[in-house]
This record gives C-alpha cells, structure tokens and sequence, in this order.
C-alpha cells in the first residue's frame, strides 16, 4: 500500500462528528481529503476551512462542506502534511507554496496532525530548503536581508519561467539554511525582516504526527 495513502487516511479516524477541521495542501492530505469525503457522504457533520484555492477546490468537488473565518474563530483539528520533520516534532512546511494560509489555519487550530511518509523524518530541520513567503515589492532587497541571516544561498521559486506566485498574491524564496538548530530563533528573525510575510518553519505547533510505511501508520507524539 502507499505509504502516504495510508497516513493520509489515518489521520481521518481522528474526525468526529461537529468538528471544524482546517484541511492542509499537498500530495499526502489528498488521501486524508479523500477519506474524509467518504465518510461525509456516509452522514459525518463536519465544517472545513481549505489551506489553499487548490484545497478548496478539491474538497468542493468531493461535497465537503466548506467554511470561512468570516463565521469560524477556532477550528478543533487540522490536519497537513510536512517536508521535514524533525523529532521533537518542528516542521519545514511550504513545499506546496501554501504556508501562509497553512500557518493562520493551524494557529487557529486545537490540534495539528501531520501526515507524512518517513522521508520527511529528519534528525534536524534544514535540508530541504526553507520556502519563506515575500512580498512582490522589494523582493530583491528582502532576499539580501534573509541572506544575512546566514542564508547559504536562495532560488526565487518559479513556474512557468516566471515567479511563482502564491494564493496571497506574494512569491515565495527558497533558502538553503543548512542544519537549522535553533528553528524557534530563525522563525522569528526572518519574520522581523519587513517584507517577508511568514515562514515555513512551524516550531510547537504539531501534536502529532503520522508517519506512513510500507505495512501501516506509526504514531509519533512530543
Ligand atoms: O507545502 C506544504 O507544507 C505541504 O504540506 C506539502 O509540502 C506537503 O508535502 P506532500 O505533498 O509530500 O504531502
């Protein structure tokens, strides 16, 4: 079985009825978006806020009943993937290019589980290079301040031979850090830096993680 698939749809069992539920973006919560429409369509009451347009349009599709922060202010799970995560459970996040709205969800959230296969495990944080969230606007000169942070070096994320542009209309930088030791310090320095918006480094925000195998799902909690 798909490791992922399995994690994804793991994480469902961790739903009841009445919940609002943020539901994350990538390949993995795909399985968890999946699932969880099933048990939609079998009579689960639930209300999700989406972490990405991609996500709202998936989970539309599926008849998941969606909902905004126009009439939610505390959402009771969410559940979302990671690119690393480390062992007292700190996470790169950003890979999809969703982390801002990931972030937001997620601090409004009671819970965060992740689910991931086991190559997201990592000793420390910073080998998959940390997506960090900038406005269009001085974009260059906000590059140069993240880069004095110790920043190896920074690709601008692009697609289509232009830059990448997320949901909230910003580019996102690529920023090789090298082992981050201390990701509660680099979180809040880059956010210091006016132009960037956020960051992919998620410290004390999971619960739990779900890690998917070739044989089933492992738990692993702080
Ligand atoms: O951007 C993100 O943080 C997403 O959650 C994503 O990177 C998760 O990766 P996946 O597609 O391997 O689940």
């Amino acid at each position: 079985m798909e490791p992922k698939k399995l994690a994804g749809e793991k994480a469902v069992d961790y739903i009841e009825n009445n919940m609002v539920i943020g539901l994350g973006t990538g390949s993995t919560v795909y399985w968890t978006i999946r699932h969880l429409a099933l048990r939609v369509k079998a009579g689960l009451h639930i209300k999700a806020i989406p972490t990405s347009m991609s996500t709202a349009r998936l989970a539309e599709q599926l008849g998941i009943p969606l909902a905004s922060f126009t009439e939610i202010d505390r959402l009771d799970l969410t559940i979302d993937g990671a690119d690393e995560v480390s062992p007292d459970l700190n996470l790169i996040k950003g890979g999809g290019g969703a982390l801002l709205r990931e972030k937001i969800v997620a601090y409004a959230s009671e819970r965060l589980i992740i689910v991931a296969d086991s190559s997201k495990q990592v000793a420390s944080l910073g080998k998959f290079p940390l997506p960090v969230e900038i406005t269009p606007f001085g974009w260059e000169n906000t590059c140069k301040q993240v880069m004095l942070l110790g920043c190896e070096s920074l690709t601008l994320r692009e697609k289509d031979e232009r830059p990448f542009v997320t949901d909230n209309g910003n580019y996102i930088a690529d920023c090789k850090f090298g082992r981050i030791d201390s990701p509660d310090l680099l979180e809040k320095s880059l956010n210091a830096i006016p132009g960037v918006v956020e960051n992919g480094l998620f410290v004390n925000m999971a619960d739990q993680v779900i890690i998917g195998t070739e044989k089933g799902t492992n738990i692993v909690e702080k």
